[in-house]
């Protein structure tokens, strides 16, 4: 059975995690911006538009565990936050 479009979007999620963690299958802070900036231009966008330093806060607020790592349910937490930021700018 083929996947449905929503769970291949989740597949590309988790390659694209993979693409940015080191031996540890963890993301750096480097990592994490150059991530966020290479794939989210447009949400990064409407995050910034609410006027908060969105890049500057975001690796310590989501690092959960204190580990100077973002770890994949990290990752999933950040995504949640840009997609929130972007959801708002757009329907409410
Ligand atoms: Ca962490």
């Amino acid at each position: 059975m083929s996947h449905t479009p929503v769970e291949q979007s989740v597949m590309d999620l988790i390659v694209l995690f993979h693409k940015y963690t080191k031996p540890d299958d963890k993301i750096d802070k480097r990592g994490l911006l150059k991530m966020l900036r290479e794939n989210f231009p447009n949400f990064l966008k409407a995050c910034e538009k609410k006027g908060k330093h969105f890049l500057a806060h975001i690796f310590e607020d989501e690092d959960k565990n204190h580990d100077k790592k973002i770890e994949f349910s990290e990752f999933l937490s950040v995504l949640g936050v840009i997609a929130t930021d972007y959801h708002i700018g757009r329907y409410l």
